[in-house]
Formats: C-alpha cells, sequence, structure tokens
C-alpha cells in the first residue's frame, strides 16, 4: 500500500487532516467517499480535485465511494456561499444526477472482481424513508445548536440571514458520514477544504451515536496566483461536459495559466510522479517561453477528461490557429 497521505502533501493536496488518518491508511484497506450535490447539469473543474482525490485513493489501494447529493442537492448547501440558494425543481436534480454519475464514473474502476472497486450511491436511498420526527428524535437530539451555530458556515450568514434549510444541511450531510459508516465500512471522508464543518459534524454525530471512530481530510481551495477565482473565465465555469466547455476550449484553459499556476497545477491535476514533475520544472524555469509545464498539464487534463483523440484534435487546432501548422492551399 502506496502512503496516500505523503502522496498528497507532496503534491498539496492536504489542507486539514483528523489526527490517526495517516495511521489508519497505513494499516488497512479503507472506504472512504466523497459528495457532490447535483447543483447542475455538469460537474466543473472546480470539482475535479476532489475526484482526484477518489482516484489516489484507490490507487493507493483503498475503496473509493462517490455520492450523489439526491438529498443533500434538495437542501442547499451554505458551507461559502454568501446567500440563500435557490432550490432547484426535482426534475431538475434528477436530470443533473444523471448527467453527473455518467462524469463522475469515468474516473474510478468499478469492475466488482477489484477488492477496492468503487461504487456510486445516491443519499436519496436513506434519506427518503426519514420521517422528520425520526430525525429531530433521533439524529437532531445528538447535536447542539451552539456546535451547529459555531461553524463558518453558519456565522458568515448571521448578518445576511439563512433558512432553518440551510441551517440544517450540516446533520443531513452528517447523517451521510454515520448511515456509511454503518452500512458500509465507511470511515473517511475528503473534500475540498469548504466541506470541514460539515465533515466534523458527521465525526461528531458518528462519535455520539456509535462511539466509532472515523477519519478524514479536506484539499485546499484553489486560487490562482493573481487572487483570482481558480477555474472561472469572463464566459464563467469551465465544465467537464464536452458541450458545455469544448474540449478544444478545456485545452486551451489550461495552456494559459499563468506560470506561478502551472507549477502547482502540475502537482496538483496529474498523476505524473515526484522525479517527472522535478525535471519538468526545471526545465520549464530555464526556458518559461516554451510553456513545457502548461502543455503537459493541458494534455494529461484534455486526455483525462476528453479521450486521447479529443487531445490530438485539440492540439492540432491549436497548432493551425497558432500558425505552427500551415493551412492547405
Ligand atoms: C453532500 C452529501 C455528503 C457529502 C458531501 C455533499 C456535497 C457537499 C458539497 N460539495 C460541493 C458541491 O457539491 O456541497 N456538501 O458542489 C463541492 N464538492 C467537491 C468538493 C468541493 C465542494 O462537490 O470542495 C469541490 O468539489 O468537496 O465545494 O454526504
Amino acid at each position: 500500500m502506496t502512503n496516500l497521505i505523503a502522496e498528497l502533501t507532496w503534491r498539496g493536496l492536504l489542507q486539514d487532516i483528523i489526527p490517526g488518518t495517516d495511521e489508519q491508511l497505513q494499516k488497512e484497506m479503507t472506504t472512504g467517499y466523497i459528495g457532490f450535490d447535483p447543483t447542475a447539469d455538469s460537474l466543473h473543474i472546480g470539482n475535479l480535485v476532489p475526484v482526484i482525490l477518489l482516484m489516489h485513493l484507490q490507487k493507493a489501494g483503498h475503496k473509493p465511494i462517490v455520492l450523489v447529493g439526491g438529498a443533500t442537492g434538495m437542501v442547499g448547501d451554505p458551507s461559502g456561499k454568501s446567500a440563500e440558494r435557490n432550490m432547484l425543481p426535482i426534475e431538475q436534480i434528477n436530470h443533473n444526477i444523471e448527467a453527473q454519475k455518467k462524469q463522475l464514473s469515468k474516473f474510478l474502476q468499478f469492475d466488482p472482481s477489484l477488492p477496492n472497486h468503487a461504487e456510486i450511491v445516491n443519499n436519496y436511498d436513506w434519506f427518503q424513508n426519514i420521517t422528520f420526527l425520526d430525525f429531530i428524535r433521533d439524529i437532531g437530539k445528538h447535536i447542539t445548536v451552539n456546535y451547529m451555530m459555531s461553524k463558518d458556515s453558519v456565522q458568515n450568514r448571521l448578518e445576511s440571514g439563512m433558512s432553518f434549510t440551510e441551517f440544517s444541511y450540516q446533520l443531513v450531510q452528517g447523517y451521510d458520514f454515520y448511515y456509511l459508516n454503518q452500512h458500509k465500512n465507511v470511515r473517511l471522508q475528503m473534500g475540498g477544504s469548504d466541506q470541514w464543518g460539515n465533515i466534523v459534524t458527521g465525526t461528531e454525530l458518528i462519535r455520539k451515536k456509535s462511539g466509532n471512530e472515523v477519519f478524514a481530510f479536506t484539499a485546499p481551495l484553489l486560487k490562482k496566483a493573481d487572487g483570482g477565482k481558480f477555474g472561472k473565465t469572463e464566459t464563467g465555469n469551465i465544465w467537464l461536459d464536452k458541450n458545455k466547455t469544448s474540449a478544444y476550449k478545456f485545452y486551451q484553459f489550461w495552456l494559459n495559466a499563468a506560470d506561478d499556476d502551472a507549477t502547482r497545477y502540475i502537482k496538483v491535476f496529474t498523476f505524473l510522479n515526484q522525479e517527472t514533475i522535478e525535471n519538468l520544472i526545471a526545465q520549464h524555469l530555464e526556458a518559461p517561453h516554451l510553456r513545457i509545464l502548461q502543455k503537459q498539464l493541458a494534455e494529461q487534463l484534455t486526455v483525462l477528461v476528453h479521450g486521447q483523440e479529443a487531445f490530438e484534435h485539440a492540439l492540432h487546432a491549436s497548432q493551425i490557429l497558432f500558425g505552427k501548422i500551415p493551412l492547405m492551399p
């Protein structure tokens, strides 16, 4: 079993971690999960870091579970949001779930003959049978309002206000962790650092209800070197669906990364090993104008998300456009 935490650390993929997580991962095959709420009909590159965490988890010999939030998507996570979310119609949520499931299934190995094969679950499957009274008696009773209020996601909204619905969100996500621990032996939750508050509510609930010890870590939220928001362009999100962001545009996005950003992204977004990456960075520093890092980054990610053929088309189109290949007379 390779050392996952050491691997994620040198890549700059580790933010917060519960003590004991590293030891647990080195001790035995561990099942870990990350949740994705169906807020849009495609994932975007902001969701790619957690997808990559799941891929590293599986490569290190552990078992990844992808959760799609059929239930949590009906509630709306206040984490990192300065205003109440609009509720999506159920039909839209169901449509988004199908689209996101299809995308998520491309990145992991689901072959049931593997001892650590990936699985996809939907939290609507367990929430649909829980009544409101069950929930507030069996789950709500374990966590105080005082504890829930202390989270950033709530504190940041004290002035502008927040519905009871969004206030409840952390408990709903917390219950998922408890449910998955009971039914699928999940002992680890991961996510972006915006998820830390929700994750810890889960570990608290599990400790109170079952006494089990569970683990968690998060990845830092990426920022651009110029302070701008990662993954957004003037025209909006960079989506993983090629009908929303073409493979060419996707390729160009990475190709245009600033030098400082490319040096960080190459570790975060590719599976190239440390030695290869150090060599690439050294070459890049000698001749930054060749954009060696950006080219590698764009190639690796376009192949990962859109496949080899789409990458070759994007490369060819870029070369024509930027005059490397003359157009046929
Ligand atoms: C729902 C139920 C769970 C566990 C997690 C969830 C979803 C979570 C959430 N995540 C974000 C999303 O869905 O809202 N409450 O847009 C993003 N994630 C991942 C990662 C990230 C987070 O999908 O930081 C970026 O992509 O955690 O913002 O039981």
